[in-house]
């Protein structure tokens, strides 16, 4: 009869055993992945790919950076997908979920195309050079693309980035144009738009839903997904409520959801359990949407281990937002948190 309950010895001797883990759990909830990023630099040091690679845990991985636009065309027209491949043939290895990571973003662009002499035709030429060069390269490996990443800035009114040299040379349509040409570069392919700060309705929620309505309303192009990329913060808690109502949201509109890059960071000078703990709640919280949520399909983290965490590199001070340490050892108390939220593997 089901039940439920705390972990048992038994729980954690078949975890210790790799039987149960992240991903077995996520997909005991109907979820297709439990995933993480990984970054080709930390490849072969220490036991990093042993880590990612195993299924239990890490049923999908996302590459970090090497699909990125400085990466796959730092020149105009001449594509390298050496980073990539590796990210590619890796998921294919062990049998993982692809997330493909990122098409078009205001950030890690080469500087021909940032600080290049464009008019609204010959960007739209590049930018569609580029999503149909790679996506065809990479056609049959990933289970999804995020075409268009971070589109709106922080500010108040959290208004397209001024900042980006696509909406500066094309305007807004520079979005719906990036979907249509994903969609014609591969039918197959899950198409996402992503961006942060959209898991809380008071933020970016409302502009990612008028442009989903744009994308939907333009000739061509096609959206299956929002990715929510989720990093959270320990001193700003969000509710299971408040997260299931955003997915729900974006479910009505046909979509699918996925959470992207899940980190949840806490002031490391003088943190204590209470902190460590609400990070772990927290991390439950994401956890039990997705679960309440059919369209969400899974969750990845944003690498799993604090050594190689983007965050104490961002925010000076800020760090212990992911359930593998410095050292690369399983925390055991954020571990057993996401896998509770899961929900009990078998009974
Ligand atoms: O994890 C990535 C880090 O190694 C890079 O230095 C950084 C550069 O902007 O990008 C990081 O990944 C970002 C992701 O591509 C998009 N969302 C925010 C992520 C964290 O910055």
């Amino acid at each position: 009869m089901a039940h439920h309950r705390p972990l048992s010895s038994i729980d954690r001797q078949n975890i210790d055993d790799g039987k149960v883990g992240l991903n077995t759990a996520a997909k005991a909830a109907g979820k297709l992945y439990f995933g993480t990023a990984v970054d080709n630099r930390y490849l072969n040091t220490g036991n990093y790919t042993a880590i990612n690679s195993n299924t239990a845990d890490f049923g999908q991985i996302t590459p970090a950076n090497s699909m990125k636009w400085e990466s796959t065309e730092p020149q105009q027209n001449k594509f390298t997908y050496t980073g990539g491949d590796i990210i590619a043939d890796m998921a294919k290895k062990n049998g993982q979920l692809l997330r493909c990571h990122t098409l078009v973003w205001h950030s890690q662009l080469p500087n021909w195309v940032k600080t290049g002499s464009h008019n609204n035709a010959t960007l739209i030429a590049i930018m569609k050079n580029h999503i149909t060069n790679v996506m065809k390269h990479y056609k049959g490996k990933c289970y999804a693309w995020d075409v268009v990443n971070e589109a709106f800035d922080d500010k108040p009114g959290n208004n397209y980035r001024s900042e980006s040299i696509f909406y500066k040379t094309i305007g807004e349509a520079y979005i719906p144009i990036a979907f249509a040409a994903a969609a014609a570069a591969d039918p197959d392919v899950k198409l996402y738009y992503n961006d942060y700060n959209i898991e809380d309705m008071n933020k970016k929620f409302e502009r990612t839903k008028t442009v989903v309505e744009q994308i939907k309303a333009y000739p061509g192009a096609r959206i299956d997904g929002v990715g929510m990329q989720t990093h959270l913060q320990e001193s700003k808690p969000l509710s299971e409520a408040a997260i299931t109502a955003v997915m729900n949201k974006f479910a009505s509109m046909d979509l699918d959801v996925a959470i992207t890059e899940l980190d949840v960071r806490l002031q490391t000078k003088g943190a204590n359990a209470q902190a460590r703990q609400q990070r772990n709640s927290i991390y439950g919280n994401v956890v039990r949407a997705c679960k309440n949520v059919k369209r969400c399909v899974g969750i990845t983290i944003w690498d799993f281990t604090d050594k190689y965490s983007w965050v104490p590199e961002t925010f000076k001070g800020e760090g212990e937002a992911l359930p593998w340490d410095a050292n690369l050892k399983k925390k055991d108390d954020l571990y057993d948190a996401i896998l509770k939220a899961w929900g009990p593997a078998s009974s």
